[in-house]
């Protein structure tokens, strides 16, 4: 697609060139990084500073941006965050590089004739009203869908779900955190009732153990990891690394140890087995606290259409469970996961010890699983049967990837089936929402229509026939994009793509709309660790851009539903968020005011009576436990959080002789996902140009394969050749490679697999088959 006379494959092409000369600033000129050049700063430094979130990752750092004339020429951290103390990470410091790209979405672009023509903003928005509406009245409210992100801030959520379920009346609104926290939601829901990690990033500085289950912190949660690291060296707390596949995580960690992929559910009962049949229970925990029970087995892997799975769990006692777990003991388990018995025991040791001050950390190792809700269940039963949990230094705790999939995702609800407070099933939820939004509750669903997956599936078979993408770049990051490309270029679905720059999901819309970006409009996200974060304007964005939430209000307004969306557009996102937060009220989830939010460097939630509660569960610091005990896990009606039996299954598609090896998919330090953003950033574009295919040298050497040689990988669904890497970033397992999913011109997601967990409806994108051949 062409913009301002660049392409967006040529103008890659030309950063490419740029990054390459020592000046990467030639192409952005006025910009200095705080971390590089304090002293050439404008006015000898005297910005204007102003607070903020950092844009990218889940981890939530807090960051300075200095402004000077308008324009932001420099990033530091801001000191008084109590997330990252002043420290950033190499994306965190250059991020504002990337507003200035020349080929940044300036004005709305309208497809007419096969060419997309420069349009005014308010006629594009007429055209993106008008055809919403009469998609409706044409083919009902569940022909249309919008599809958000974890990025998308507070009040951008809030506003979408109100449209879309308050005001249209449907559920078809999901977002881009089904294919990345899914499992984590429903390994809450499922095992304590209640969303959303119990401790806080505090118990690093208490925690003994940090035991990773399968993510590469050093790489996509930098500042947390280097936060372990001073731990460490201060005071010899240890970091275990359990994953698939070498990684920098791993090469700093205590120890490493490797498994099979898939296997971990596994390793995790056989230390479950080992707690149990060592004595180390924490009996009188477990008593009091937890009750037993057991789900459907056999539970498929979502690839069929229309693919409906309920759970339906039943009771047990702890000696079923304990029989249970006879099938995996260390030696039975050894065999398969490629764990030792010895490792196994070390593992289970450390979890054992009443002495010791444990804190798991996971993030897509364990959520993009056809088994996630178990993995993330599994984890729990660690810590609960230990009662190493919602205490400092103890606590399993699932990490976020998008900087607002807690804040906005899972807490604003823009799944299919969340509303700001519960699910549309239930009816209470419905009342609430219907009172706030002030529509009548019969206009809300109490049905979930579409998740992601099922949700593109449903435009390729065109039951839905308008689409609207808001932060989010489906084209480049949904498993088996091959499928899903052709029924989004179908003329049956009208596509509207809000970003900031073109991809190659902009690059089949039909209305293109320009967004402001992050510090060129006012926002809140809320990030892993419950905390909320508010920032205000910074610059102005360049031309017709315009923030997502205001586009989503100006629609709304050509529909009809002006009343229901009375917001200003100078105070919107104070407006949203004084409305939205009446959702949480009480002890349970209360937040901030926007008073407090303004001047602090955010606040966890729950939030009562002017304090933040950083240890959910543990009466000693959460006002919401009532039970009388210790601990109360109140998201369950008794009270109790649940120790589930679940079994080892096989992954969707596993290594044949045809297809040998297993195929993981991830990220890089320096790119952001699709690489929209990162790759417009020369210093961060010239650090890791392109995707690359990571063997193991062993498997490099039977196949002839050296560095750089041309390798093509081949599933059963698709093919793309990369260069090879061996023994450089990361190190896969014999007989598995690693593919970064960044470079859109290298579209490995060309190969994977959409199968999904059956309960969470979250993709495995770090399993699937493929062939390896050098070209
Ligand atoms: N630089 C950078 N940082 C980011 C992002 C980014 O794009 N770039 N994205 C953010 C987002 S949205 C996310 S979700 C996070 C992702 O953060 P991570 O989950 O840490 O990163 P990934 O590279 O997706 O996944 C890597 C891990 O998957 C594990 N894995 C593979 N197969 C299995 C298995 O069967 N079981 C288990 N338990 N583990 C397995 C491997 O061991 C490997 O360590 O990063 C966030 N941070
Ligand atoms: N193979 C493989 N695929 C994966 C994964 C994997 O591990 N392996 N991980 C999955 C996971 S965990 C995730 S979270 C997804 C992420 O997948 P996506 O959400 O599709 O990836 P992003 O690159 O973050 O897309 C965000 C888009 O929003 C645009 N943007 C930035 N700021 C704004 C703004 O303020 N407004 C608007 N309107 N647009 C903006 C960016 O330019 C970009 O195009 O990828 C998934 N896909
Ligand atoms: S660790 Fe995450 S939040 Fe912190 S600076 Fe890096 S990308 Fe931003
Ligand atoms: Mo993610």
């Amino acid at each position: 697609m062409v913009q301002n006379g660049i392409d967006r494959r040529s103008f890659v092409k030309k950063m490419a060139a740029a990054a390459a000369m020592t000046a990467a600033a030639a192409m952005f000129p006025g910009i200095i990084f705080a971390s590089e050049q304090l002293e050439n700063l404008p006015n000898g430094g005297d910005l204007d500073w102003k607070k903020g979130p950092c844009r990218f990752c889940g981890v939530g750092c807090g960051i300075l941006v200095g402004i000077d004339k308008g324009k932001a020429v420099a990033v530091k951290g801001d000191p008084n965050s109590a997330v990252n103390k002043g420290l950033l990470c190499v994306k965190g410091y250059h991020q504002t590089m990337c507003i200035q790209s020349k080929d940044r979405l300036t004005h709305a672009l309208v497809k007419k004739n096969g060419t997309y023509v420069q349009t005014p903003i308010n006629e594009a928005l007429d055209i993106v009203a008008n055809k919403m509406k009469q998609t409706i009245e044409a083919h009902g409210k569940d022909a249309v869908a919008m599809y958000t992100s974890g990025q998308s801030t507070i009040p951008e959520g809030y506003v979408a779900s109100k449209l879309m379920k308050g005001a249209i009346g449907t559920n078809n609104l999901d977002c881009n955190a089904r294919l990345c926290m899914a499992s984590a939601v429903t390994g809450f829901l499922t095992t304590f009732g209640a969303d959303e990690p119990m401790g806080c990033y505090e118990d690093i500085d208490y925690a003994d153990y940090f035991i990773t289950w399968g993510n590469n912190m050093a790489e996509m949660h930098p500042v947390l990891f280097s936060r372990m690291l001073e731990q460490k060296n201060k005071r010899g707390a240890k970091i275990i690394d359990f994953a698939t596949r070498t990684t920098r995580s791993s090469m700093a960690s205590d120890k490493s140890i490797l498994f099979e992929p898939q296997t971990d559910l596994a390793v995790a009962n056989a230390i479950c087995y080992e707690i149990i049949n060592n004595g180390w229970v924490n009996k009188s925990f477990v008593e009091k606290h937890c009750n037993f029970s057991k789900g459907l087995t056999n539970i498929g892997y979502g690839t069929e259409d229309k693919f409906n799975f309920n759970d339906q769990p039943a009771g047990i006692n702890f000696e079923e469970y304990k029989k249970f777990l006879e099938d995996y003991t260390p030696e039975i388990v050894a065999k398969y996961s490629k764990v030792s018995v010895m490792d196994i025991k070390y593992l289970a040791n450390i979890y054992g010890n009443p002495n010791n001050r444990v804190v798991s950390y996971w993030c897509m190792g364990m959520n993009q699983h056809t088994r996630g809700t178990w993995m993330n269940n599994l984890v729990y039963n660690i810590h609960l049967l230990t009662g190493k949990i919602s205490q400092p230094g103890n606590g399993p705790f699932s990490l976020t990837g998008q900087p607002s999939a807690c804040g906005t995702a899972r807490e604003v609800g823009t799944f299919t089936h969340k509303l700001p407070k519960g699910v549309v099933m239930n009816p209470k939820n419905r009342e609430l929402a219907a009172k706030i939004w002030k529509v009548p509750v019969e206009n809300i669903p109490s049905k979930p229509t579409y998740h992601a997956t099922e949700m593109f599936r449903a435009v390729d078979r065109g039951d839905i026939k308008f689409i609207w993408t808001q932060v989010t770049n489906p084209l480049v990051s949904l498993p088996k994009t091959s499928r899903y490309r052709p029924g989004m270029e179908k003329d049956s679905c009208f596509v509207v793509v809000s970003d900031v720059f073109p991809t190659p999901t902009s690059d089949v819309a039909d209305v293109i709309l320009p967004a402001s970006w992050h510090i060129e409009k006012s926002g809140l996200y809320g990030n892993s660790e419950r905390r909320t974060q508010h920032w205000n304007k910074m610059v102005d964005g360049p031309g017709e851009t315009m923030d997502d939430a205001w586009m989503t209000i100006e629609v709304a307004k050509r529909m009809g539903y002006g009343e229901l969306f009375p917001y200003s557009k100078e105070n919107h996102v104070d407006e949203i968020y004084n409305e939205y937060r009446q959702f949480h009220e009480g002890e349970k989830h209360g937040m901030a005011p926007l008073e407090v939010l303004k001047k602090e460097s955010g606040v966890i939630w729950p939030y009562v009576n002017g304090k933040s509660t950083q240890w959910r569960f543990n009466a000693k610091y959460d006002p919401a436990c009532d039970n009388g005990e210790d601990f109360h896990f109140y998201g369950k009606p008794d009270g109790r959080a649940v120790i589930w039996q679940r079994p080892f299954e096989p992954a969707a598609e596993s290594p044949d002789e045809e297809y040998a090896f297993w195929l993981n998919t991830g990220r890089v330090i320096e790119h952001w996902h699709t690489g929209s953003m990162t790759r417009r950033i020369p210093v961060l574009h010239k650090a890791m140009p392109n995707a690359y295919v990571e063997l193991h040298p062993e498997d490099a050497i039977k196949l002839g394969i050296n560095n750089r040689d041309m390798v093509k990988v081949t599933s059963r669904r698709g093919s793309c050749t990369l260069p090879a890497s061996i023994n450089e970033r990361g190190l896969p397992t014999k007989g598995q490679v690693f593919v970064p999913f960044f470079d859109e011109d290298l579209l490995i997601n060309d190969v994977t697999l959409d199968a999904f967990c059956p309960i969470s409806k979250e993709p495995d994108y770090k399993k699937c088959a493929v062939k390896i051949e050098k070209v």
